[in-house]
């Protein structure tokens, strides 16, 4: 099975920063792929079952950013 979770972002600056959280995500494990939305400020991530909010806001937190479940 999969999920879908939705993060709410803080502490982007430009295009750049999304890339960043976008490769952080990729590289958590378990997830299948993960999308960086500058504009809204929002992190769409989808992966197996077993994926955390908590691991993704990490990965975040790890990258420099500030993250929230939305
Ligand atoms: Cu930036």
């Amino acid at each position: 099975m999969a999920q879908s979770i939705t993060l709410k972002l803080e502490g982007m600056s430009c295009g750049h920063c999304a890339m960043t959280i976008q490769k952080a995500l990729k590289d958590t494990a378990e997830v299948n792929d993960a999308h960086v939305d500058f504009d809204k400020k929002e992190a769409y991530i989808t992966g197996a079952d077993t994926v955390k909010a908590s691991f993704l806001i990490k990965a975040v937190e790890n990258a420099g950013y500030k993250a929230e479940i939305k």
